[in-house]
């Protein structure tokens, strides 16, 4: 079990005090983290680790929810119902999965509307992965296989992150991602067994892909500032090369498959290391798309920021129907508290 921080004495901001009662509550989240328990909302924390699990969880959250609109821009264009169906049922996903990560970041004591303030403003990130263009049908197919699949890759050992609400929302988010990892890599298996045309358009979209898809791992390890705390706290199970090198190791034999050529002359088996050797991405994009500079990064904030706009109504009918029941409820626990007075009263007159 671990201590909350009422027990502790611990505040939302982790201040620990000073003296003896800082080191027995670091000394017990450091035991905490050694023993592979998790981590609780209520329970004491280093700042820097809440500072941490904020940034990487809000981030992760906005990711979901601009990563709506690469795909979101064919739901009107699939070409069969079928298609339509599950691509729907998909972005539906990712704005569910926003949303858990949302509510594990305000467990934090963040704000959600101060989150998305800070996206809008660009004061946040969100995966680099979300700024390039679909351009045909086929790249539904191909984020579903290589994004998905990329995000399974990193988010699978979330599952373990030493952050409880965290930890928990990546279990259902992971088996969601899966459904899309699946629909995608059948969509382009249909494709290729269809016209050459078709086919061609799947090596197009693998080949523009490819490259982004080992950038959503984020720098190599030696150019990461967070990973080694990140690493030590729990929170990330393994390093950004780590998880790009599994991701290739799993990708190529589904290429082979697929019949497409990953667009990498680098790429090869590597019998003693029982891994591919694979090329290196191109890390002046990923900084440069990591910076706002990127084919979509404008694109996507605004139409985020509008999207943020055009719901304000929403959010305050729903505020104001909120107030409502609760004065409702008010009114309601007068009246009761009111008529159990008269009762009482009755009682003594009797
Ligand atoms: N894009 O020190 P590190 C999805 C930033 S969800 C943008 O290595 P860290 C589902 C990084 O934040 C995809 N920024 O950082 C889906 C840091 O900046 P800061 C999102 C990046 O945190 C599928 C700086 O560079 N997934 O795909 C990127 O230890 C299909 C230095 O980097 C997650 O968020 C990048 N690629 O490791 C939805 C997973 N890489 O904050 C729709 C959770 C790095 O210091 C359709 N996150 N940066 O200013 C993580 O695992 C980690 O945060 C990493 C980065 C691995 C992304």
């Amino acid at each position: 079990m671990t201590q909350t921080t009422t027990d502790a004495g611990g505040g939302p901001g982790g201040g620990a005090g000073g003296g003896a009662d800082a080191d027995r509550l670091q000394a017990h989240f450091d035991e905490v983290i050694a023993h592979d328990r998790r981590i609780e909302p209520r329970d004491w924390m280093p700042d820097a680790y809440r500072k941490t699990l904020v940034r990487q969880i809000a981030q992760h959250a906005h990711s979901e929810i601009i990563g709506m609109q690469p795909e979101g821009a064919w739901i009107t264009r699939a070409p069969s119902l079928r298609r339509k169906a599950i691509l729907f049922a998909k972005v539906q996903d990712e704005a569910g999965h926003g949303l858990y990560l949302y509510a594990a970041a305000e467990t934090l004591g963040v704000d959600r509307a101060d989150l998305t303030r800070r996206l809008i403003e660009g004061r946040q990130k969100y995966s680099s992965i979300f700024n390039y263009p679909t351009l045909s049908f086929a790249d539904v197919g191909v984020i579903g296989w290589l994004v998905d699949g990329a995000a399974i890759c990193n988010q699978v050992p979330l599952c373990r992150s030493s952050f409880g609400p965290y930890a928990r929302a990546m279990v259902r988010i992971c088996k969601e991602e899966s459904f899309h990892q699946r629909q995608g890599y059948e969509l382009l298996l249909t494709m290729m067994r269809g016209t050459e045309a078709q086919r061609a358009m799947v090596q197009d979209a693998v080949d523009r892909w490819w490259w982004p898809s080992l950038m959503m791992f984020g720098p190599p390890d030696e150019a990461s500032p967070n990973s080694a705390r990140s690493m030590a706290w729990k929170i990330k199970r393994h390093s950004n090369d780590e998880l790009r090198q599994r991701f290739v190791d799993m990708t190529v034999p589904q290429a082979e498959k697929l019949g497409v050529t990953l667009p990498d002359p680098e790429l090869r088996w590597n019998a003693e290391r029982g891994r591919y050797d694979f090329g290196t991405p191109d890390w002046d994009e990923l900084k440069r798309v990591i910076s706002g500079d990127g084919p979509c990064n404008e694109e996507r904030i605004e139409r985020r920021r509008r999207a943020h706009e055009d719901g304000a109504w929403v959010r305050e009918a729903a505020a104001a129907h909120a107030a409502k029941q609760a004065a409702r409820r008010d009114r309601d626990r007068d009246r009761d508290r009111g008529h159990d007075r008269d009762r009482k009263h009755d009682r003594e007159a009797s």
